[in-house]
C-alpha cells in the first residue's frame, strides 16, 4: 500500500514545517513540498499536524495480578493504543521464579503475535541464579536490551538489594538499560498488615499503605545502586516530589538516570480512594496516585528534562469480577489502571493546549524520546525516509469526552470518565497502513511485529 499525505504540519521532536509525506511498502518514502502524486491513496492533512506514532514503553496486555489478569491482551489493547494515536508499544516478560528468561520469552511471543501494532519487550529480572547472567546476554542478543527490576512485591516479582547490584552489574556491562519500580517493599508490606489488621479495608488504604517516602528511597537507592555499578537507570512511574528530588540529584552528578511519568499522576489526586460504592477501587495502582501538592512538580519535570516521557502503565482491570475481589480487602484489589488509548489526548490538551510547553516537546514525550531510549530510533518516533510509516494526523480542534462506554480498552471502567479533551487523532498509519480513520478502527491482528531494539540512545 502506498500513501500521499500532502498539505500536513509535520512535526518532529525539533521543529516543524509544512510539507507532504509519501509512505511506500510500510515506510517513508520521501518527504517534500508539493509531491505528485503518483498513483497512492491521497491524504489530506490539511489543517492537520503529521508527526510520528506515539510509542508507549510501558504497557501490562494479559498480566497476571492478584489472582486475574489485566483484561486487555495484545490485539484489544493494541488496539486501544492506535485509536489513541500510539503506534508502538513495549510490554513485558515476566519469567517464573526459576524459568529460564528465554523459556519465557518465547511463551510472551506467542501471546504478542495477537498484537495489531509493532510492539517490543522488556525482560524482567524476577530471579537470580544460575543462568540469569547468560539469560541478560541472550535477551540483548534477542532485541531485549531493557531489564525490569521490583523494589517492591518481593514475594513474586521483586528481588533483593544483594540480586539487584548483581543484575545492574550484568545490564551495565552490556550497556543495556535497567528499569525499576521504585517502592520500599518490606514497608509496603509492613503497612498493609497493619491497616488490614486494624480493619481498614478500604480501597483508601492502598494508598495510605504506599506513601510517598517509601518511592523516594527506593528512588534514591536505584540511583544510588545503579551508579556504583556502571548501569544506565530508567524509573518507572514517578509520582511524587520524593523520587525527583532523587532523580534530580543523580543527573546532577551527571549519572544516566531517566524516568517517566503517567497521565494519572499528572491529572488525578488521591481524593479518588475515596469515592463511594467501592468506585475508589477502580484507581488502585502501584504507586498509588498522589494528593494534588505533587502534580505541578511533574509538570515541572516534563518541561525542564528531569524526566523524558510520558507512558501510561497500561494494566486493566474489569470492577466486575476483578477489582471486587476486593470489596472487604484492599489488598486483593489487583493493581493497575487502562490509559494507552487517551495518552496523546491528555498530554496534548493538558500540556500544549494548557500552555505548559510547545508541540514538539509533546512529541518528543510521547514519541521520540521513548524511541531513543528503548532502542527505536529512528526506525520509530521519527519521520525521516526510511523510517516506518507510523504515522498520526492530529486534528487540533477536534474535541472529545472520554468513556468507558466509547473507548477500546477491554475495561468497564474508565479512570478519565468524563474528562473532556481538545486535540485528538483524525487519521492513524501504522506500518503505511490507514488504521485508524475518523473514528473508525481498521486493524488487523497479528498485523503488529516484534521489534528487535538496539541498546539506548542516551542524551541529556
Ligand atoms: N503497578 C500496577 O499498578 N500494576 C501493574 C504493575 C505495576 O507496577
Ligand atoms: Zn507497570
Amino acid at each position: 500500500m502506498s500513501l500521499l499525505i500532502r498539505n500536513g504540519t509535520i512535526v518532529t521532536a525539533t521543529e516543524r514545517w509544512h510539507g507532504d509525506v509519501r509512505c511506500n511498502d510500510g515506510e517513508i518514502a520521501e518527504i517534500g513540498v508539493g509531491l505528485e502524486p503518483a498513483g497512492e491513496e491521497l491524504v489530506d492533512a490539511t489543517g492537520r499536524y503529521v508527526f510520528p506514532g506515539g510509542v508507549d514503553p510501558h504497557v501490562h496486555m494479559e498480566l497476571p495480578v492478584a489472582g486475574t489478569v489485566s483484561s486487555d491482551d495484545f490485539e484489544s489493547g493494541s488496539a486501544a493504543a492506535i485509536a489513541g494515536g500510539t503506534t508502538t508499544i513495549v510490554d513485558f516478560v515476566h519469567p517464573e521464579r526459576g524459568q529460564a528468561y528465554a523459556d519465557a520469552l518465547r511463551a510472551r511471543l506467542v501471546e504478542g503475535e495477537a498484537s495489531v501494532c509493532d510492539y517490543g519487550l522488556h525482560m524482567a529480572v524476577t530471579w537470580w541464579g544460575d543462568g540469569c547472567r547468560d539469560g541478560i546476554r541472550e535477551s540483548v542478543a534477542a532485541g531485549i536490551p531493557t531489564f525490569k527490576v521490583y523494589l517492591a512485591y518481593k514475594d513474586v516479582v521483586g528481588i533483593d538489594d544483594a540480586d539487584l547490584i548483581r543484575a545492574m552489574a550484568e545490564v551495565g556491562k552490556l550497556g543495556a538499560m535497567v528499569i525499576a519500580h521504585c517502592e520500599h517493599g518490606e514497608i509496603v508490606e509492613h503497612l498493609r498488615e497493619r491497616y488490614a489488621a486494624a480493619g481498614h479495608t478500604e480501597p483508601r488504604y492502598h494508598a495510605q499503605s504506599r506513601p510517598p517516602e517509601v518511592e523516594g528511597e527506593a528512588t534514591a537507592r536505584a540511583a544510588m545502586l545503579a551508579a556504583l555499578t556502571d548501569a544506565t537507570l530508567y524509573v518507572v512511574h514517578v509520582t511524587c516530589r520524593e523520587s525527583l528530588a532523587a532523580i534530580r540529584a543523580s543527573r546532577a552528578l551527571g549519572r544516566p538516570i531517566f524516568g517517566e511519568t503517567c497521565p494519572h499522576y499528572l491529572l488525578l489526586d488521591e481524593s479518588v480512594y475515596d469515592r463511594p460504592d467501592f468506585e475508589g477501587a477502580a484507581y488502585v495502582c502501584a504507586p498509588p496516585i498522589r494528593p494534588r501538592e505533587h502534580q505541578e512538580e511533574l509538570w515541572q519535570a516534563l518541561i525542564d528534562g528531569a524526566l523524558q516521557v510520558v507512558a501510561t502503565d497500561h494494566c486493566p482491570f474489569n470492577m466486575a469480577g476483578q477489582r471486587e475481589l476486593g470489596r472487604h480487602d484492599f489488598r486483593r484489589i489487583p493493581g493497575g489502571t487502562p490509559g494507552i488509548e487517551h495518552r496523546l489526548a491528555l498530554l496534548y490538551t493538558h500540556g500544549v493546549g494548557a500552555g505548559r510547553f510547545e508541540l514538539e516537546r509533546f512529541v518528543d514525550l510521547v514519541s521520540t524520546g521513548p524511541a531513543k531510549l528503548f532502542g527505536l530510533y529512528p526506525r520509530k518516533g521519527a519521520i525521516a525516509v526510511g523510517s516506518d510509516a507510523d504515522l498520526v494526523l492530529w486534528d487540533p480542534e477536534a474535541t472529545g469526552v472520554i468513556s468507558a462506554a466509547s473507548h477500546h480498552h477491554r475495561c468497564d471502567r474508565s479512570i478519565y470518565e468524563g474528562f473532556e479533551v481538545r486535540g485528538l487523532p483524525s487519521t492513524v498509519i501504522s506500518g503505511g497502513r490507514i488504521a485508524y480513520r475518523d473514528g473508525a478502527l481498521t486493524v488487523t491482528r497479528g498485523a503488529g511485529r516484534f521489534l528487535k531494539r538496539g541498546l539506548p540512545q542516551l542524551e541529556g
